[in-house]
């Protein structure tokens, strides 16, 4: 008797269990893509459009508010990046998505134009400009101006427009891979052989890499080696925050389904247990959990597409300090190697933001400075020295020792720790 119950419950879980899955993944889907909508009003500073990329080729839609969304990029990030062209700065990066971001919205990019020194040239004109600026200084230099993230950024970005790369320019890239150049600091950067990949596919399928085709090759096969070897055994392909676009990249890259089953699995963990506020780190993972990867923009209609996303009103959430304190050592270490330790004490969950205007509050001798950035605040100057991009050094970030995987911002205090600031070369 018990036995038949056991194997009737059995039969019923098994059974039960795929559907009861679907539905919940599917659920997860939509909540998170509500998630990364709703982000939109809570956005100060420039629109990012990374996060309308990732709505744009989301299966589902608020059309409307994505539309009101595309018109804040075209003036507000619009006007941004005129200023930094007019300034020359290298800002193929934030070009590049903005260009992704048009395309996913099936805008005319030929009407799209920017005017540097009294001459007006489309944004193609002015993408294309600053990725030969990138290639002479890596020539030069061994490296880009911005980095080889953004550099891939500027392929995918020219490739997916249907603009011919040109062959020096993906040689470049095709090198790096080679010659193990995609860092993030001094470790090797997941993200970046990410992009790095779907750049190069996009390149490949597009047949415009004829001159050294075995390279390209090479290349796409080194990129998905480092991607599978970067699988860890909790399932992430490099960490929480790389995952998406390494399996974006996986997926553009044809890799079969079980290559990155468990790399999905962990990011449905992950975002069930919240590790995704940031909505940079959604617009990375919802794609990747729609299996669907950037390169889909290039072919992207816009035809009938589904308009059913509404955003229910939410209570706020009002989370008041803890009375908990913990105890926060902060030790500075200049460019010179002269360390400095500060202590504080802070409501236990503070972000290390909160710790370091806390800090700053109470010791004159401590002050630092923060940059916006898509990722939110970036830790750029600390007692008055600057970390400079320019002189490849920044800030890095360490708790006990071991380096964050997040943000001044994100990073929160659960218990007493020393956070070691850096000022590091890379
Ligand atoms: C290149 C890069 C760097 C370079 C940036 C300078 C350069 N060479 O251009 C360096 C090495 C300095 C760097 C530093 C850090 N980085 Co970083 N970085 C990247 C990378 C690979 C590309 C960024 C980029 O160019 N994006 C494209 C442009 C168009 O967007 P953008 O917003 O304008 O880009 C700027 C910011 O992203 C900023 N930036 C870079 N890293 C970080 C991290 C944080 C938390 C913030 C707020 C800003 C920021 O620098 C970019 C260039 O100016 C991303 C990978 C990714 N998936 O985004 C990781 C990434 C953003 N970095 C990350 C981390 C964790 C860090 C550090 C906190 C590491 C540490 N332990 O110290 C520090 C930042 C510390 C600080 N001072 O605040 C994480 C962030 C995850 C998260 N949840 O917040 C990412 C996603 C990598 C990862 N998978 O872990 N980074």
């Amino acid at each position: 008797m018990l036995s038949s119950v056991i194997i009737i419950g059995l039969l019923a879980f098994a059974s039960s269990k795929p559907l009861d899955t679907e539905a919940s993944n599917n659920e997860l889907l939509l909540s998170l893509n509500k998630d990364l909508l709703r982000s939109l009003e809570r956005q100060g500073g420039l629109p990012n459009p990374s996060v309308h990329l990732a709505l744009r080729i989301s299966n589902h839609h608020n059309l409307a508010k994505e539309n009101e969304h595309l018109n804040r990029l075209k003036t507000h990030l619009h006007n941004d990046l005129q200023n930094s062209l007019s300034n020359s700065q290298s800002v193929v990066g934030l070009l590049a998505l903005y260009t992704l971001a048009l395309k996913s919205s099936c805008y005319d990019l030929n009407t799209v134009t920017f005017t540097v020194r009294e001459t007006s040239e489309t944004l193609l004109t002015h993408l294309k400009r600053q990725m030969e600026q990138e290639k002479e200084h890596i020539a030069y230099s061994h490296r880009p101006l911005t980095n080889y993230y953004q550099y891939s950024l500027g392929v995918l970005a020219l490739c997916t427009s249907g603009i011919r790369v040109n062959n020096h320019v993906s040689n470049k890239l095709i090198k790096a891979v080679e010659q193990q150049h995609l860092k993030h600091g001094d470790t090797e950067s997941t993200d970046t052989y990410a992009m790095a990949g779907m750049a190069l596919q996009c390149v490949k399928d597009a047949g415009f890499h004829v001159q050294n085709a075995a390279e390209l090759d090479t290349a796409l096969s080194t990129i998905k080696q480092k991607l599978l070897a970067s699988r860890r055994t909790d399932g992430h392909i490099g960490n929480e925050f790389s995952t998406g676009v390494a399996v974006q990249a996986l997926l553009a890259m044809g890799s079969p389904a079980a290559d990155f089953a468990a790399a999905m699995e962990a990011m449905r963990i992950d975002a069930r247990s919240n590790t995704y506020h940031n909505p940079m780190a959604i617009s990375h993972i919802l794609p990747a959990l729609q299996q669907k990867s950037y390169l889909t923009v290039k072919s992207k209609e816009c035809l009938s597409e589904d308009d059913t996303l509404v955003l229910e009103p939410i209570d706020p959430v009002v989370v008041l300090p803890s009375d908990t304190k913990v105890a926060v050592a902060v030790e500075v270490v200049t460019s010179s190697g002269a360390a400095a330790v500060y202590s504080v004490d802070v409501p236990k969950g503070s972000s290390l933001l909160e710790a370091l205007e806390l800090l700053k509050a109470k010791s004159v001798d401590f002050t630092f400075e923060k940059e916006s950035s898509l990722w939110g605040p970036f830790l750029s100057v600390v007692n008055g020295e600057q970390a400079r991009q320019s002189d490849r050094r920044y800030w890095h970030l360490s708790s006990d020792g071991t380096a964050l995987s997040q943000g001044i911002n994100d990073f929160k205090i659960e218990a007493a720790q020393k956070i070691t600031i850096k000022n590091t070369s890379y």
